[in-house]
């Protein structure tokens, strides 16, 4: 019975010790905060990731070094099983213990106890690879995080600065290597040429589209986006923007997909860069969100989120689907969360069924494993589309019987190339996007028109313990605080077409309240009013009260 290697591994811990009074957690997306607490974190996860390997019989474990929409001072990671899709949550528990051991000591003993419990076999090899996004903080934490690897005694592979969903497409593609499930090959390059392969087929007998401005959110997108631009060739001619990934302080600042979520508007930096009824889209920090928008004949901004994504791409596979002669056994379905706007539910569901999550692509990527084809995507531009094993078979072995069903056919297998099944991609979903436009020739008047969105508000409230906030039903309802359900039901009422729900943050350390009416001034009062009840009840910064 092998032991754990304690020298390296004390020697290397005293290097990085836990900030004291600091209380991490593995929330939404892996450990999110300010970038100059998280030395130890990292350190410790570079164990773990080791410790994930050994127990998964050294299947290489992915690192992903980013904090994707949040501010460049934040910066955050998160662990990749072996199928490119997030940590296993039953270990998110272990991440967040292992994280708060305040001594090496605590830690060893941390470590101990986990070797027990969940009987890691020790001897095992143990094999992980790991990436950074743009984020000055970066480089130093990765030294962190490959101190932890090398104290484990595991063999580290490092992707450079890259893509979080290229670094999921790796952890799959080293693990599938040689198998009948390859994934494709297991470097970057590989990638590329697996995208702009299927993309050019599934273009190849349409019109070339009008160039599409890509606004990078001055992060990581905006290199990774000029290597496609290279693959691409003519086939889609792109325009990047806000590329300034080494600008001090520019990373997601006022631009990105976010910002265009959140605040409904173009990014100003692209004002006067976007011609009437040309069409654009905005990347986040680490290009796992895409965003689309155009600007009408007069000039005004209009935004088609990862809703209106979700009913673009949901349409034209169940068409493919059906024309394929596949209909009855392939089923497709779709997956949304309490953030989906109520139009989008709605035409969504008279036309397939619709399920309601929690928030987190580890949630709906589950969810939409259950369907043959499922197609998950959070209305702020995280999402992708899964086919399941059983139809990626069914794909390859069908014999179609009439031209029609065979282009169908083929379309469906190039769509299972095209498409990151591993994560949302803000690029592959983009190019998806490009596709069916392209297919159903539609401008962005057209994809906009196929439901009226709710008015709706996002607003974020500060307040001193997001912790207290509990909720159930897919987070549309509190249970925690007591009574404050009960309160913002009440005031729903008074809203024609009102919805609101309170979640707390796992990226942020606030509390987000959404809102939706039939009328744009009622959603935002609606909005304001129930952050202010949330704001009364547990007392905050008062320079962050809600107005
Ligand atoms: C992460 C998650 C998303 C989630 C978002 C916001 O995105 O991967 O699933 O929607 O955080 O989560 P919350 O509302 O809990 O802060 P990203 O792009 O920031 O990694």
């Amino acid at each position: 019975m092998a032991l754990l290697p304690l020298e390296s591994l004390r020697r290397l811990a005293e290097l990085h010790p836990k900030p004291a009074t600091i209380h991490f957690q593995y929330g939404t997306a892996g450990f999110r905060t300010i970038a100059s607490v998280l030395d130890s974190v990292l350190f410790r996860v570079g164990v773990l990731a080791g410790l994930r390997s050994k127990k998964l019989d050294g299947k290489t474990i992915g690192v992903m070094v980013t904090a994707s929409h949040n501010p460049e001072q934040d910066n955050g990671v998160k662990l990749v099983d072996p199928r490119g899709e997030m940590l296993d949550t039953s270990w998110e528990i272990h991440a967040t213990a292992l994280s708060n051991a305040q001594t090496t000591d605590d830690f060893v003993r941390e470590l101990e106890k986990l070797v027990q419990t969940l009987k890691i076999d020790l001897t095992k090899p143990a094999r992980v690879v790991y990436a950074r996004d743009t984020r000055p903080s970066g480089a130093s934490l990765v030294s962190a995080l490959q101190d932890g690897i090398k104290a484990i005694g595991a063999e580290g592979r490092d992707a450079g600065v890259t893509t979080t969903p290229i670094l999921h497409y790796l952890v799959r593609a080293i693990n599938t290597k040689g198998t009948k499930d390859s994934y494709g090959d297991d470097s970057e390059e590989g990638y590329f040429l697996k995208l702009s392969n299927a993309f050019k087929k599934l273009v190849s007998t349409r019109d070339t589209p009008q160039p599409l401005t890509i606004d990078c959110a001055n992060g990581v997108g905006a290199p990774i986006a000029a290597k496609l631009v290279e693959y691409l060739g003519a086939s889609m001619p792109l325009v990047l923007e806000n590329a300034f990934v080494t600008t001090p302080g520019a990373l997601n600042n006022a631009c990105g997909a976010d910002y265009v979520k959140t605040t409904q508007k173009l990014p100003p930096s692209l004002s006067g860069r976007l011609q009437p009824g040309q069409r654009g889209c905005s990347l986040d920090g680490d290009a796992d969100r895409l965003m689309y928008f155009y600007l009408d004949e007069r000039s005004q901004f209009h935004m088609l989120d990862g809703d209106k994504i979700a009913a673009l791409v949901a349409a034209f596979i169940v068409d493919l689907v059906k024309t394929s002669g596949l209909d009855s056994q392939i089923k497709v379905g779709v997956v949304q969360t309490a953030y989906a706007n109520g139009a989008s539910t709605k035409y969504l569901s008279e036309r397939l069924p619709v399920r309601c999550v929690s928030t987190g692509v580890k949630h709906l990527h589950h969810a939409a494993e259950h369907y043959n084809i499922g197609v998950y995507f959070e209305a702020n531009g995280h999402g992708t589309v899964l086919f399941s094993p059983a139809t990626q078979d069914v794909l390859a072995t069908y014999e179609p019987s009439t031209p029609a069903q065979s282009t169908a056919l083929e379309h469906l297998r190039n769509l299972n190339q095209l498409i990151n099944q591993t994560v949302g991609d803000a690029l592959s979903d983009m190019l998806l996007v490009e596709v069916v436009l392209a297919h159903k020739a539609y401008s962005g008047i057209e994809w906009d028109s196929l439901y009226v969105d709710l008015p709706n508000r996002l607003v974020k409230v500060v307040v001193a313990d997001r912790n207290q906030f509990r909720t159930e039903d897919a987070e549309r309802q509190l249970v925690s605080p007591a009574g404050l359900q009960q309160k913002i039901n009440e005031l729903v009422q008074r809203y024609d077409g009102g919805r609101s729900f309170v979640r707390p943050s796992g990226t942020e350390d606030v509390v987000r309240v959404y809102a939706e009416a039939s009328i744009k001034a009622q959603a935002d009062e609606l909005a304001f009013r129930v952050a202010g009840l949330v704001y009364d009840e547990t007392g905050g910064n008062p320079a962050t009260r809600p107005k």
